[in-house]
């Protein structure tokens, strides 16, 4: 179903309100079923408990490859441009890719991966990395990816809580000027990791590495020895298709469970309609693999529209900040799909990287991750759109599996900074803190939905309770997302950012409980707080304040070896941007932070800290506020 004005978004919109079972059958047509569905829909938001298209049997992957070779063969489904500018790019036709996918399935299996079983994916942004994707999705193994910037600790974490029993990663990985170890790191996480028997090793920078006899294998040689062909296994709609790791405002990051059909469906569907994508196109997302947006967005939605994915290895100020552009001139790329923290940054290189480039091939244009600001927004039209492109606000989660809320690329009207309208089959609604639905126009607040869409989480691995306190208690009969929103007097919907205590920083999300347990494992630190501030380029920034057993003989050594602790516990992403060493924290009676305050002296805005006279030792506050960085 591809919808195409904006009238028509209406009917579609209000019969998916009226009639959702009967709107999401016509939308599940579309794909190829071994077995039609018995029950379009089966939920409830107590236990929660959801099914789509129950019954139904398939395979991700017939949808994504098999479909396409009697007319698409060779076409190309994946491009992937290396992170040097002087290699060359590799094209992937539909065969080409189906053939790989299959020859890994096949090897998998050999190891006695079956379904139902885990397998790890650490890799960088090669083309293995969607093929592995698609050979466990084959075999109907639940491939768990973890993005190649986390570090060892946090890939034995997501290991265990899995029970991966094999890993699928490389030698190293190729990131702008730097070659980063990737063996080397999973080698690390695995001293702790029992559940795994195997690792599959993929060449990509020759960078030497320990290879242990009956555990590792060589990606390359093993791939010799088997057929390329794998008949793909019959999977249940409601199988685990992967899962996916993300960080919450509590404790460790959870498991994102999704499933095969209703993922399928929901990927592939706000894909088309989104992007508005047309046969042909070139579809550019600059996201990792590693993230909810590169498994939606590079692999299944696109492939499942026998549509051409662009793969990007590196990072877009490598060699210089128009390395973005050079892409999309080289493969005349017309949807660029990028996240604001990543224009914010080209943004402040200057027009001179922009100015050598045509830019004629894009049609439409695509930001995720965080709230997009109003200088981003029109720069984005005007430098790169050419004030001709559409641009879409696509606002979701990891655990909605698909876009939420949107426009949809030159059908429904825009405005900057607002991601819009939802897409026919999602209920939004707003509500206080009571929970109190905010009914009309031009109101703020807390962002729910009341109604199940296909690709919407079914549980996070292993503890399906900590799904139900995460994300259907707070407001009973509905999915709470954790984002604060508006809808202003045209029924636009703007996201105004988390109402928890998750940070979005660069458009990764950030747990500050995870943070703060990293920096608490230091030598020397008592106790920490994480609170975020505005950023220019990162979005969000992180500030940590720090209580330490003695004064830091040498405060500016003592940071960088907290940041490094950090880096080691979950990964560079989450070093603090600023560390301010105190004696204490503001804390309630009941000892509690008041974090409120702290984000406060973080922004630098202290001249109006609100009320303080229920904090245990007020002084503190002063002293923190004369020692703000
Ligand atoms: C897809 C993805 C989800 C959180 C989400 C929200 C923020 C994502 C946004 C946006 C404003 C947008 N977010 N897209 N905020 N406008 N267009 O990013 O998933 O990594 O799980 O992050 O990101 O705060 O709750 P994920």
């Amino acid at each position: 179903m591809k919808i195409s004005s904006y009238e028509e978004y209406k009917e579609v919109y209000q019969k998916s309100v009226d009639d959702p079972e009967g709107f999401w059958a016509e939308v599940g047509q579309e794909f190829q079923w071994r077995k039609p569905w018995k029950r379009v829909l089966d939920w409830n938001f107590d236990e929660p408990n959801v099914k789509w298209f129950e019954g139904g049997k398939m395979n991700i992957t017939e949808n994504a490859l098999d479909r396409h070779l009697e007319e698409n063969a060779n076409k190309p489904a994946i491009i992937w441009e290396p992170n040097d500018p002087s290699d060359e790019a590799v094209t992937l036709t539909y065969q080409v890719l189906y053939d790989r996918v299959c020859s890994l399935a096949n090897v998998l299996k050999k190891y006695g991966i079956k379904k139902g079983d885990r397998v790890c994916i650490y890799l960088p942004m090669v083309p293995e990395l969607a093929i592995a994707v698609l050979a466990c999705a084959r075999i109907g193994a639940i491939h768990s990816v973890v993005f190649g910037g986390f570090s060892a600790k946090s890939i034995s974490d997501r290991i265990n809580d899995a029970g991966c029993k094999m890993v699928i990663t490389s030698d190293g990985a190729y990131r702008g000027p730097k070659v980063i170890p990737m063996k080397e790191t999973v080698d690390h996480a695995l001293e702790s990791c029992p559940s795994v028997e195997r690792v599959l090793v993929l060449t990509r920078t020759r960078t030497p590495v320990a290879m242990l006899k009956g555990r590792d294998l060589w990606w390359e040689d093993e791939v010799k020895y088997v057929e390329a062909k794998c008949p793909a296994e019959e999977m249940d709609s409601e199988d685990v298709l992967f899962i996916l790791y993300t960080s919450g405002s509590t404790g460790k990051p959870k498991g994102v469970v999704h499933t095969c059909g209703g993922y399928m469906v929901y990927a592939t569907y706000t894909f088309q309609n989104v992007f508005q994508y047309e046969p042909g196109e070139v579809h550019f997302c600059t996201a990792d693999i590693g993230w909810i947006t590169g498994h939606s967005y590079i692999v299944y939605g696109p492939l499942c529209s026998g549509a051409t994915s662009l793969m990007f290895e590196g990072v877009p100020t490598y060699p210089d900040a128009g390395r973005l552009w050079d892409i999309v001139d080289k493969h005349k790329v017309n949807i660029l799909y990028t996240a604001p923290t990543a224009i914010r940054s080209l943004m402040s290189f200057g027009l001179q990287y922009v100015k050598d480039h045509s830019l004629s091939s894009l049609k439409k244009l695509g930001s995720v991750g965080e709230p997009i600001n109003e200088e981003a927004w029109h720069w984005f039209k005007e430098n790169i759109g050419k004030g001709s492109c559409p641009i879409v606000d696509t606002w979701w989660q990891t655990e909605n599996g698909g876009i939420l809320i949107s426009g949809l690329a030159g059908i429904t009207p825009e405005k900057a900074t607002y991601a819009t309208l939802p897409l026919p089959g999602v209920q939004p609604v707003l509500v206080d803190e009571n929970g109190n639905e905010l009914e009309g126009t031009g109101v703020s607040g807390n962002l729910c939905i009341k109604f199940p869409w296909p690709g919407i989480i079914r549980t996070t691995y292993g503890d399906h309770e900590r799904c139900k306190q995460t994300y259907f208690s707070t407001y009973p009969g509905k999915y709470f997302t954790g984002d604060g929103c508006l809808r202003d007097e045209n029924g636009f919907y703007r996201i105004t950012g988390r109402v928890d205590d998750v940070l979005n920083v660069s458009g990764h999300r950030i747990g500050t409980a995870e943070v703060e347990n990293a920096i608490n494992m230091h030598l020397g630190v008592v106790e920490s707080a994480i609170v975020g501030f505005p950023h220019d380029i990162k979005g969000q920034g992180i500030y940590a304040f720090i209580i330490t057993e003695r004064k830091p003989a040498e405060p500016e050594m003592m940071r960088k070896d907290i940041s490094a602790t950090v880096a080691q516990i979950i990964g560079p992403i989450a070093k603090p941007d600023k560390i301010q060493f105190v004696s204490g924290l503001p804390k309630t009676r009941s000892g509690k932070i008041m974090r409120r305050i702290l984000r406060k002296i973080a922004e630098g805005d202290v001249s109006n800290l609100g009320d303080t006279s229920t904090l245990l030792d007020p002084s503190v506050v002063d002293e923190i506020k004369a020692g703000a960085i």
